[in-house]
């Protein structure tokens, strides 16, 4: 096709992503247990089940569990197209809560706090600065899981538990608290994950293409496009990629296969909770991702007299000196699944972390 005519050829017109109760989920679930590789899919009646769907509702009972944890603001949450602006204030969750239930505080409440820019540049940008990483969990079997039990819907597999230091490695159970209009530009999640939004209060609006589609709407110069208004010049084949959509609303939970692109936007004060999985569709794609290992290589040196005591092996003394972070994390989850594996484990434990030894030994 000439160049001309594929710019004036008309767009992929969005398709809708399908909804699904949660029985006919599971029904969908077991007859293709891939099908989040097809396309997403929006479940109704799973979030309802959850005691956070009652207790992370109330700003009060937000504050007093979370309110000192540290965070970040972003308008947008962050940026992923080059010359893309942005700014970030560091405060605790209980100051940005503050901020959601007053939005003209903002001088007051982030003085001296701007990380990226300031009140006028935020002015200028027409954006509400938005939280997006309130961590809730960083070990499988903390108590707070208790509160989004079942972790996921109809029945579908969960090796989270399964993988040393999942919670640690930039794997998502966070909340976002957003005010109308919050911004989450198109990006890829880290780690090949499956990822779920789990609407909980208000109104948001996503949209999402296959990493399939990636050449048309990605490149390594600039970054990500963006979806609402995408440039010819720099994206000259985005018309090409076939856009999803969804419209969230309570009690609803939006969930994407690894490496499916989102963009989502907050159209009315929300509440979400958002959860990353690994299964057997993803697990090879995940144990192959560098996020995790450059976190994993980053808590090692962090805290390299307890891992020099823990793993008296000349290699990994070795890596903890002179490794990248990546390298380093590698080595130390195969030291980790090798000693795991010389203890008695269940069958689906052992399976899980045979293939991550198999897969990282294969993969350097
Ligand atoms: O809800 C949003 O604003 C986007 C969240 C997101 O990108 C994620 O949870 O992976
Ligand atoms: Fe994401």
């Amino acid at each position: 096709m000439s160049v001309a005519h594929r710019l004036s050829a008309a767009a992929l017109e969005p398709k809708d992503i399908p909804f699904y109760d949660l029985e006919d989920f599971r029904q969908l679930v077991a007859a293709s247990p891939d099908v989040l590789a097809e396309h997403p899919c929006v479940v109704r009646g799973f979030t309802g089940q959850w005691a956070a769907s009652r207790h992370w509702t109330s700003f009060d009972r937000l504050n007093e569990a979370f309110g000192s944890f540290p965070v970040t603001a972003g308008a947008p949450q962050f940026i992923t197209h080059k010359h893309s602006k942005m700014c970030q204030v560091k405060t605790d969750f209980g100051t940005y809560l503050s901020y959601v239930q007053n939005p003209e505080r903002l001088e007051e409440l982030f003085e001296g706090k701007w990380s990226k820019g300031d009140a006028n540049v935020l002015r200028e940008l027409d954006l509400p600065l938005y939280c997006g990483n309130l961590r809730l969990v960083r070990h499988s079997r903390e108590q707070i899981l208790s509160e989004i039990t079942p972790l996921v819907p109809g029945g579908m597999e969960c090796l989270n538990g399964d993988i040393p230091y999942y919670y640690q490695s930039g794997n998502h159970v966070w909340l976002y608290v957003s005010l109308a209009g919050a911004l989450t530009p198109l990006h890829q999640d880290n780690n090949a994950v499956i990822a779920y939004l789990a609407q909980m209060q208000g109104h948001k609006e996503a949209i999402l293409y296959s990493p399939e589609d990636k050449q048309h709407f990605w490149n390594r110069e600039l970054g990500y496009m963006d979806p609402l208004c995408p440039n010819d010049d720099e994206f000259p084949t985005w018309r090409e990629a076939q856009p999803w959509t969804a419209s969230l609303h309570p009690g609803e939970l939006l969930i994407w296969g690894p490496n499916w692109a989102h963009h989502v936007v907050t159209l009315s004060n929300s509440i979400t909770v958002s959860f990353d999985i690994v299964n057997r569709l993803n697990l090879a794609a995940y144990t192959r991702s560098a996020d995790w290992r450059s976190e994993l290589g980053l808590i090692a040196r962090k805290n390299a007299a307890l891992f020099r005591c823990r793993m008296p092996y000349p290699h990994i003394h070795d890596a903890l000196n002179n490794a990248s972070e990546t390298e380093l994390g590698r080595e130390v989850m195969i030291c980790v699944l090798r000693s795991a594996l010389e203890t008695p484990l269940d069958e689906r434990s052992r399976e899980v972390k045979s293939e991550m030894l198999r897969t990282l030994e294969e993969s350097a």
